[in-house]
Formats: structure tokens, C-alpha cells, sequence
């Protein structure tokens, strides 16, 4: 680590980074790595390697009990897991969701030829604002996909009122909540299914795997033979289905995940009180705040950089980040409803969306999770309170050396051709 305390030190005016090493947002969590290694000899002694194997079937028999839910299926990612549980709900027509996710969530529904309904969010929690859903239904309605963005729960309680009074599903996109609670109760169990998923890069992984979760005994056997081609027993196939089995070695990883949980809360946790207690000091950046009363897995650092307080915009000050090699992201940016398809289907939706809209525009996520220290988050954070303290000289200083933001986008498709 290079300390810098003065504007000329900064490596986008050509120095040293900060950090030799680059700090990603997203580095997975290892779990119990002895144990996982255990398990995956013993899986090649089995010589079991997936459909519905041992290892699948005590994960998803604890992952059951850890959430407090009647059943829980594994499924090969959380993108599949969307689609099967869509399908396996009955949704057709237009489904409201809201634009500030991540793609996979309006996919899983389009990829059906469902129409995603973008809604706006809460500008202060990031999630879907109940009040917007209303005005959203129609005739063609059939369905809310609500997502626990950060870990962050939506209004579960008005959600449930609303789709209740107009007849509609109600699932979850649960990708980012594992281990976090609503009302103190684990988010899994609530409305008709909750999906999670497993990626390397969520708080709970299975290297690629997703789950969905779901106390309707009908639906869990139906998505259960949704996920195996329809097959009921061995021969016969009784509905349409695909391929969304996870394999053994992906349940293994999830056994040791689940085994060091309370360790990587703490982890994660100590982290975000560190950043949240430095970055209360710097008036420019707003740090999310979970909620103190609900169980949380801490697996985000949130951030909104208050461009009426700082003359940078989000992008500016980003890519002075990357250039000390702290890679900053810019989720979700932008909102899904501008990618493609849905910008070309609805040019106009931003118009509706001012909150998505502005959360896109500032927000920005810092690294955390096992591979960083206390120590490099102080860093992190005086670097960033060097960078805010000094904003005009460094934008006087960048345009007289004629700098076009090239930076940034250039690091990025470097980063995306050479990801290690
Ligand atoms: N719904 C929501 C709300 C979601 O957030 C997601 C996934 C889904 C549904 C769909 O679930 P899956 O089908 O993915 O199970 C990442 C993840 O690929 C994606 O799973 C995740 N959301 C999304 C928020 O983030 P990218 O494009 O940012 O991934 P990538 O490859 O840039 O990785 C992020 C960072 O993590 C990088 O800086 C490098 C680091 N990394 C990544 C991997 C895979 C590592 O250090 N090691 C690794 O093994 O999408």
C-alpha cells in the first residue's frame, strides 16, 4: 500500500496505485475449505456426480431448516431458478418488477415472453415502492416479482396486502438476502416462493447454484419436476422442463458455506461498521445503513456520491478509484430499462422511474468481504476523503491535461479481457 496525502500523489495523474493488488468488489467467500475439499473426494469415491445426489439433498434439507421454510430446491443458478419458478407459478402476461436489479431478474421473465412492468423503488432502501405497484396493474397483470436488493427487505407486509386484494403471485428475487431477516423472521417463507442465488460473488456460495425456497407443498412439487425435464420417476415425463439440477461438487461448497456462515457475518459485518464509521466523516458519500433489528449478511458497502455536494460525478470519481486499483462498481447501472431489449420496447420508462433513475446515477459499492483488511478499509476511505477534499484542483488538474474520462472505460475492457 502507497500512502498518498496530496493531489499529485493520485495514480490517475499517471503515480504508483495505491494498491498493488486490485480490490474487487464480489471476491467469494470461502467457507470451510478442509471440509469442502473432504467432500468432494468423497463425491468421486461415489462416483455421484449430480442428479438429486446425496450432497444436494442434505443441502437442500439444511438450507430448509436454516431459513425455516417447508421446502427448499437446488437448482444450477439463480437466473434458471428465476424461470422455473416463474413458469412453475403460473405468471403470463406483465409481471411488475423493478428496473434497479440486476438483469437476470427481467430476463428470467421476457425469456417467457412475460412482459417485466418496471416500478420505481425507494430511493431511500433501493427496493420496489409498494405505492408505485398500484397504478402498475392492469388487466394483463398477474404477478409481482419484489427484490431484496443489498439484502434489504422489501415492504413485504404492503406487498402482500396488494397482491392479495388484486389476486396476483407474489415471488421474490431473494439473490442478495441469504441469512438476512424481515420482522425477524428469514426471508425465504414469504410470499408464493423466494428465490436465492449461489454465485461466486453472493454472500452464500456454491461456486454457480440457486435455490428456491417455498412453503406451498403443490408448487415445490411442481418446480421439482420442473427442474429435472418434467420427469416423474424414471421413465415418464409428465410436464414440460428443463435442466436445472446443481451438481454435487456446487452442494459440497454450499455444506461448507453453510458451516462458517456466523464467521463470515462477522467478517462482514466488522467491515461495514469500519466503513460506516469512516465514511461518516466525509459529507459528500452517503453509506446505506441496514437495519439494526434485522439479522443481515453485510455483504454490500452501498454508497451514493451526493453530486450536489461534490462537483464529481459518479463516473469522474469512480475512475480515480480504479486508477488506485480499487474497483469500485456501479451496480446497477444503468437500470434494466435501459439495456436492451427493454429500452427499444419502452423508450419512455425512465420517465416513471426519477428515483431508479437518480440511484443509478450515484451509486457505487467498495470492496469488502474476506480478503480485506481493516487496515486497507482505512486506507480506502482516507484516499477517498483526500480525493473529495480536493475536487477542484484535481478537476483543473484533469482537464489541463486534457483528460476524457478514457480511464475508466479503458481499465474496464481491459479488466473484462483479462479478468484475473
Ligand atoms: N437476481 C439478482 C438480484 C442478482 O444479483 C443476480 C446475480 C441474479 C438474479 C442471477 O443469479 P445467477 O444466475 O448469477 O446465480 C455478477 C454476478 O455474475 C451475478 O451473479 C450477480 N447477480 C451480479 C450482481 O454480479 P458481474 O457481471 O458483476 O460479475 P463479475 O464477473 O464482474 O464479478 C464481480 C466481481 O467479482 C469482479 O470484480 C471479480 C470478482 N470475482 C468474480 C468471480 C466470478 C472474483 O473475484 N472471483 C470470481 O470467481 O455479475
Amino acid at each position: 500500500m502507497v500512502f498518498k496525502n496530496k493531489v499529485d500523489d493520485l495514480a490517475i495523474f499517471g503515480t504508483q496505485p495505491a494498491f498493488a493488488e486490485k480490490l474487487h468488489v464480489g471476491r467469494p467467500n470461502i467457507g470451510d475449505r478442509e471440509q469442502f475439499l473432504k467432500h468432494v473426494n468423497k463425491i468421486l469415491d461415489n462416483r455421484w456426480l449430480t442428479n438429486n445426489g446425496p450432497f444436494v439433498q442434505q443441502l437442500e434439507h439444511k438450507l430448509a431448516n436454516f431459513l425455516g421454510v417447508k421446502h427448499c430446491i437446488a437448482a444450477c443458478n439463480g437466473t434458471v431458478a428465476l424461470e422455473i419458478a416463474i413458469r412453475a407459478s403460473g405468471l403470463s402476461g406483465e409481471v411488475i418488477v423493478p428496473s434497479f436489479t440486476f438483469i437476470a431478474t427481467p430476463h428470467a421473465l421476457q425469456w417467457q415472453e412475460i412482459t417485466p412492468v418496471f416500478c420505481d423503488i425507494d430511493p431511500q432502501t433501493h427496493v420496489i415502492d409498494p405505492e408505485q405497484v398500484e397504478a402498475l396493474i392492469t388487466p394483463r397483470t398477474t404477478g409481482i416479482l419484489g427484490v431484496h436488493v443489498w439484502g434489504q427487505p422489501c415492504n413485504i407486509e404492503a406487498l402482500t396486502e396488494i397482491a392479495t386484494r388484486h389476486h396476483l403471485k407474489l415471488l421474490f428475487d431473494a439473490s442478495h438476502a441469504f441469512a438476512c431477516s424481515y420482522h425477524g423472521q428469514m426471508i425465504g417463507g414469504f410470499g408464493d416462493a423466494e428465490v436465492f442465488s449461489f454465485h461466486a460473488t453472493k454472500f452464500f456460495n456454491t461456486l454457480e447454484g440457486g435455490a428456491i425456497v417455498t412453503n406451498d407443498d403443490e408448487l415445490a412439487a411442481k418446480i421439482r419436476l420442473m427442474k429435472n425435464f418434467g420427469f416423474s420417476g424414471y421413465e415418464n415425463v409428465i410436464y414440460i422442463g428443463t435442466n436445472g439440477k446443481m451438481n454435487e461438487v456446487s452442494a459440497a461448497m454450499g455444506l461448507a458455506s453453510l458451516e462458517n456462515i456466523s464467521k463470515t457475518i462477522e467478517v462482514n459485518k466488522n467491515n461495514y461498521n469500519i466503513y460506516q464509521n469512516q465514511i461518516a466523516h466525509i459529507p459528500a458519500v452517503n453509506i446505506l445503513n441496514y437495519n439494526s433489528h434485522e439479522s443481515c449478511n453485510y455483504q454490500y458497502i452501498v454508497c451514493e456520491l451526493d453530486t450536489e455536494v461534490t462537483p464529481f460525478s459518479r463516473d469522474q470519481f469512480i475512475e480515480i478509484l480504479w486508477a488506485e486499483n480499487i474497483l469500485a462498481r456501479r451496480y446497477f447501472h444503468p437500470g434494466c430499462h435501459r439495456m436492451e431489449p427493454y429500452r427499444s420496447y419502452f423508450p419512455h420508462a425512465g420517465l416513471l422511474l426519477p428515483n431508479t433513475e437518480r440511484v443509478t446515477d450515484r451509486v457505487f459499492l467498495l470492496p469488502t468481504g474476506q480478503t480485506i483488511t481493516p487496515e486497507t478499509i482505512e486506507s480506502i476511505c482516507q484516499l477517498i476523503r483526500l480525493i473529495l477534499s480536493n475536487s477542484q484542483e484535481i478537476i483543473s488538474k484533469l482537464e489541463q491535461c486534457g483528460h476524457v474520462n478514457s480511464f475508466f472505460v479503458n481499465s474496464l475492457s481491459q479488466f473484462y479481457s483479462n479478468r484475473i
